[in-house]
């Protein structure tokens, strides 16, 4: 268990190193990093065996062939990451599954189903302001208008896409047949505290919950700071303060919401200068759909009703939502059983953090397994997953894989 842990750790070393420059890993889609991070994974995936190819999204595909007519059991995650991310936060999730297959075809296992294993190009949303680009194409819900989206460089991912080699126009194609679909097994760091506390290097979700994100911009009018009276100031970011405040106070006081602003520029930004132009993100989640679109909605007439008590212009919109979702309760099943056979517990807990599995779940079954990570402490260069536990998940993964029979999903 702990040889595959400790393999798996030192082929995350040689991917981590494919980043920008900075703290921890920065690799964002349809980048260089990318394209380099594409060839570290497609060698893992030829060393297991697999056959690998890539889809008009860029989602690197490496199969195991089945029967013929049998369906397909897809398993994997993101490769990007956030900025300033850690080593484990998707890509782990990659790589994990691709051991447990090789593992199964070292044994000569025959399964009844063919086995995919994937590497999406973007999930953390980090780039564009869309999010989920490869699952969501995969279950044939990308929606073609997000091609015009502009990264913070103006670049459309149009452009992003074509300049990876790749035709924005086939994307159609890389819509998988939910009929040929077994289910989808994602594997992934926690991203909190849950498994520690309970002493458990693996668990099974439950469910996911749904996320909306927002662009909110703030023009007034910039001036001197010295010069210009309180009175007659239109302050961009003191009206911003407002709205952060009320996303912080409407989530505190709201059963399961989550609201975080994390992301503000403003303009011009200097210290003598009042600030004329703010543009900050406003992310809601919550387990529960109606409380996180009526918290959104919340959100945008409070800044209505601000833009008229300061004299500015803001705009707010809604640029992308993903529902919460329920785990397959068969599958969910199937791999509790699986991490038990490790010496595990099976403990279920819910996501709160939002993964491909999110969209999959619009295209078959979906089950998650989560490996504990260090204090919980997750998009961040410190989020860490000791090899021995990662192990257990590649034993847990494989195990899953033997023992799942096709018409045990949904
Ligand atoms: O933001 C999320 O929940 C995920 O890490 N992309
Ligand atoms: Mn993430
Ligand atoms: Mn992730």
């Amino acid at each position: 268990m702990t040889d595959d842990g400790d393999r798996a750790a030192a082929m995350l070393d040689e991917i981590a190193a494919v980043s920008e420059p900075g703290a921890g890993v920065t690799r964002l889609p349809f980048t260089a990093e990318h394209a380099r991070a594409l060839d570290i994974i497609r060698g893992w995936m030829e060393a297991a065996g697999l056959v690998v190819s890539l889809d008009a999204a860029g989602t690197l595909a490496g199969r195991l062939e089945g029967p013929p007519g049998a369906p397909t059991l897809l398993l994997g995650s993101h490769q990007d990451s956030v900025r300033e991310g850690g080593r484990y936060d998707g890509i782990m999730g990659v790589l994990l599954p691709i051991l447990a297959v090789e593992k199964l075809r070292e044994r000569g296992i025959r399964l009844p189903f063919a086995v995919e294993c994937l590497a999406f190009a973007d999930e953390e949303g980090v780039r564009f302001p869309t999010a989920l680009i490869g699952s969501r194409a995969l279950a044939g819900r990308l929606d073609p208008a997000v091609l015009d989206m502009a990264d913070a460089d103006g670049v459309t991912l149009r452009a992003a896409m074509e300049g990876f080699g790749l035709d924005p126009e086939a994307l159609p194609q890389a819509a998988r047949d939910p009929g040929g679909m077994l289910g989808f097994l994602e594997c992934h760091i926690e991203q909190g505290p849950v498994l520690q506390v309970e002493n458990q290097a693996l668990g099974v979700v439950t469910a996911i919950c749904g996320i909306e994100r927002h662009g909110v911009t703030l023009t007034g009018e910039a001036g001197h700071a010295g010069t210009i009276p309180m009175a007659l100031r239109r302050d961009a970011l003191a009206g911003a303060a407002e709205i952060i405040g009320e996303v912080e106070r409407s989530a505190r006081e709201t059963d399961g919401l989550l609201g975080t602003v994390g992301a503000l520029s403003v303009a011009p930004g200097v210290v003598n200068a009042v600030p004329g132009e703010v543009r900050m993100s406003v992310e809601l989640r919550a387990p529960d759909d109606a409380v996180r679109e009526t918290a959104g909605a919340a959100v945008h007439r409070f800044c209505g009703a601000l833009a008229e008590r300061r004299g500015l212009a803001v705009t707010a919109r809604r640029d992308y939502a993903q529902p919460a979702i329920a785990c397959d309760p068969q599958l969910t099943a199937t791999l509790a059983d699986a991490v038990k056979a490790t010496g595990g517990a099976g403990l279920a807990l819910p996501s709160g953090a939002t993964h491909d599995a999110s969209a999959m779940a619009d295209l078959c079954p979906v089950t998650m397994l989560f490996v504990r990570c260090r204090d919980g402490i997750s998009h961040n260069p410190a989020e860490y997953a000791a090899p021995a536990d990662m192990g257990a998940a590649v034993a847990a993964i494989a195990g899953f894989i033997e023992t799942l029979r096709p018409g045990q999903g949904a």
